[in-house]
């Protein structure tokens, strides 16, 4: 029996006192936080959807922004301090020689960029080196961050909803990578710019999973389709024909962790992907993986063998602010260069709280690795 909670939008509300209406889709959460800039572009217009910059929000003050900016910066920092303080100490000679060169190939392999992405770095700093004449390591720590922000760059990307209504989002990755949680945090910020959310609890896998998207959908007040033991694929069709009946504009659906390496999981998830492409024509819009960024060179195996299966459309590296070192970005941008079309990042996580998912900015990114 497929169970159906609709709440109502609006945050702080009791919810158990909260009737079950039809919530109109153009019904706007009374006094949500907002958290800006926002991570997720809507578009009303149908174009095409495709990663592009996020779009400044011309509504939010200034003042607003910075602070949760800057604390997420801060904590990425912290997170990144352990892997910034080794590439970051290279540059604390006097002298740009093969020394420097040997100790920043070492301090950018401990830092989980991988023997590919630091081969290319290496050629690309030695270019500019030259180019720019430069004397000085601390000059050359410069020309380091140019070189990774434009590895990185084409990584950068925001997600667009609104183009197709609903939009059908999938979330895939390993177990325990804050697929979860990251749809928790998303759905609050969907919800603050005004859209309607439906969740898919395709995670039938374990009664615990579905009550933690419960969890979030109470938070958020928005309305979840899950099946106790259910067959994900059927969970994720009847959420999506719920989406399309109640004019969602975005179904998000959750699936269970699986390691790659695990055939009949695999088969699953590709299932759970036909299936919303039958219950509506070119969805799912987005599949996004969540990787768990202490992985290391690890989350680029997940990134190619999820890729191979689904054909992803969107990344979300979670756990920054822990034992991270980030340097998997840029294995990770030089994979997806070669790649027929990048896989951008669609948002960082480093931390358990909504704010902690933001947006990835190469340049940030690139700055706190080696600040
Ligand atoms: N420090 C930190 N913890 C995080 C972050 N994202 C998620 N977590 C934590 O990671 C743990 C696992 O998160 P889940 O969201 O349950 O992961 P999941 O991928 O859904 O796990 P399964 O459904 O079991 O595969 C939880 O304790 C989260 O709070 C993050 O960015 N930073
Ligand atoms: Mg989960």
């Amino acid at each position: 029996m497929f169970s159906f909670i609709k709440k109502k939008l609006g945050w702080g509300q009791d919810s158990t006192s909260t009737p079950a209406p039809s919530a109109p889709a153009a019904e706007a959460p009374a006094a949500v936080p907002t958290v800006a800039p926002s991570p997720v572009a809507t578009s009303a217009a149908p174009s095409a959807v495709a990663a592009a910059p996020a779009p400044a929000s011309a509504t939010a003050p200034a003042p607003a922004d910075a602070a949760p900016r800057r604390s997420w910066l801060d904590k990425l920092r912290a997170g990144l301090r352990k892997t910034g303080s080794s590439i970051a100490q290279v540059f604390t000679g006097t002298q740009i020689d093969d020394a420097l060169y040997e100790e920043l190939e070492e301090a950018l392999l401990m830092a989980d960029a991988g023997p590919s992405a630091t081969e290319h770095l290496l050629q690309d700093l030695k270019r500019r080196v030259k180019e720019a004449k430069a004397t000085d390591p601390a000059q050359v720590k410069g020309l380091l961050m140019d070189a990774i922000t434009e590895l990185l760059q084409p990584l950068e990307g925001s997600l667009q909803v609104g183009a197709q209504t609903p939009t059908v989002i999938m979330v895939a990755g390993v177990n325990g990578a804050g697929k979860t949680t990251t749809i928790g945090k998303l759905t609050r910020h969907l919800s603050d710019a005004n859209q309607r959310v439906l969740l898919a609890a395709a995670d039938t896998f374990r009664a615990a999973a579905r009550e933690q998207l419960l969890v979030w959908a109470d938070r958020n007040q928005v309305e979840i389709v899950s099946q106790e033991g259910g067959d994900p694929a059927a969970v994720t069709f009847d959420a999506v024909q719920a989406g399309k009946a109640r004019h969602c504009d975005v179904v998000i659906a959750d699936t269970a962790g699986r390691l790659a390496t695990q055939l009949h999981l695999m088969d699953e998830l590709r299932k759970v992907k036909r299936v919303i492409g039958k219950a509506m024509d070119s969805a799912p819009h987005e599949v996004l993986l969540v990787v768990d960024g202490n992985t290391g060179q690890n989350a680029l195996s997940q990134v190619k063998a999820f890729d191979e299966a689904l054909g992803l459309t969107g990344l979300i590296v979670t756990k920054l602010d822990g034992t991270a070192k980030g340097g998997v970005l840029a294995a990770i941008a030089l994979w997806s260069r070669q790649r027929h079309a990048p896989v951008p990042v669609y948002f960082i996580g480093v931390g358990e709280k909504l704010e902690d998912l933001q947006t990835f900015q190469a340049r940030e990114f690139a700055q706190a690795l080696l600040s």
